[in-house]
């Protein structure tokens, strides 16, 4: 059976873990800020007292924890995949280099045992197009992880992804704010009924959870840092014109997700990819906390 293949410093640790994804470094981020920022991750779950394993396909092999080397393979993308979770049977037999999105990882995370998971924003329900479901939204209905984000990305339908939420039994927790974010801005109008403040507020609702022997994700979603926001109406503004050139383009599947990200950010000179480095990071730091947090039950 394939196993997961530990990773050096996943092999030794005594921490708790914390689970990156690589989809945002093979298709969500441009070289080198997305090496930067993998390695910037890394480190910021280290300092918070947690040992970082990020999760990605390398030559067909599932790896939890990758080495330097193995970041820069995946960050340069040259022939790499992004692997979803359907891909991944597909990924190890024809020996691809895959960045995992959110499903991917969260298989991958929960085989080896690990309870935390930091990414930017799920993937979710597309907007005009709400047959276009991510397979995020399946994978966190089944799979018990504390997932830390900035909720779905902006690009998505953020009320439809919110009721598919809800349909699957997901908690979504307001992380220090009773609103849903909307990724790059802080705000996206949409409230949630459970707010919380603390990392041990967290460990305790995941806590819950398995005793209550449930088996779904909890989705922590924490505002993007007050000084890296966008305002939504420049958002919104980008992302009709980026809608639009997918459209013209018939840019679809997978396919998607990366081009709008690509898009917005250079109709915004950048602005975009600030906000998404920025929120990286500090999810980073919440979900090391987290992790802490469940590790002294
Ligand atoms: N969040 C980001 N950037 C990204 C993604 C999330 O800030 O690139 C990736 C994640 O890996 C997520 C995936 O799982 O996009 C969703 O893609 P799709 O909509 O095709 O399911
Ligand atoms: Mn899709």
């Amino acid at each position: 059976m394939t196993q997961p293949v530990l990773g050096e410093e996943a092999k030794v640790a005594l921490k708790p873990f914390v689970a990156l994804e690589s989809a945002l470094i093979s298709h969500g981020l441009p070289y080198p800020k997305n090496l930067e920022t993998a390695q910037a991750m890394e480190k910021i779950v280290r300092e918070g007292g947690a040992t970082p394993a990020t999760i990605g396909i390398i030559g067909g092999e599932p790896r939890v924890g990758l080495s330097l080397e193995e970041l820069k393979r995946l960050a340069e993308g040259q022939g790499v995949r992004k692997v979803s979770l359907r891909d991944l049977p597909v990924a190890v037999a024809r020996r691809w280099d895959g960045g995992t999105t959110v499903s991917a990882t969260l298989y991958l995370a929960h085989r080896v045992g690990i309870r935390v998971l930091a990414t930017g924003g799920i993937g979710g329900v597309h907007r005009g197009k709400r047959w276009d479901l991510s397979a995020d939204l399946f994978a966190l209905a089944g799979t018990p992880l504390v997932v830390v984000c900035s909720g779905a990305k902006a690009i998505l339908d953020l009320a439809a992804t919110l009721e598919r939420l809800e349909t699957s039994g997901v908690p979504v927790i307001g992380y220090g704010t009773g609103e849903f974010p909307a990724f790059y801005s802080r705000s996206s109008g949409l409230s949630l009924e459970q707010r919380v403040d603390t990392p041990q507020e967290v460990a305790e609702i995941a806590r819950a959870r398995d005793e209550l022997g449930l088996s779904t994700a909890i989705l922590v979603t924490v505002p993007v840092p007050e000084g890296d926001e966008v305002p939504r109406s420049l958002v919104e503004e980008a992302l009709a014109r980026a809608l639009e050139m997918a459209e013209v383009q018939g840019v679809r599947g997978a396919a998607l997700t990366p081009f709008l990200l690509g898009r917005l950010n250079e109709l915004t000179q950048g602005a975009t990819l600030g906000a998404n480095i920025a929120l990286l990071k500090d999810n980073a730091r919440v979900a090391a906390g987290v992790a802490q947090a469940l590790a002294m039950a």
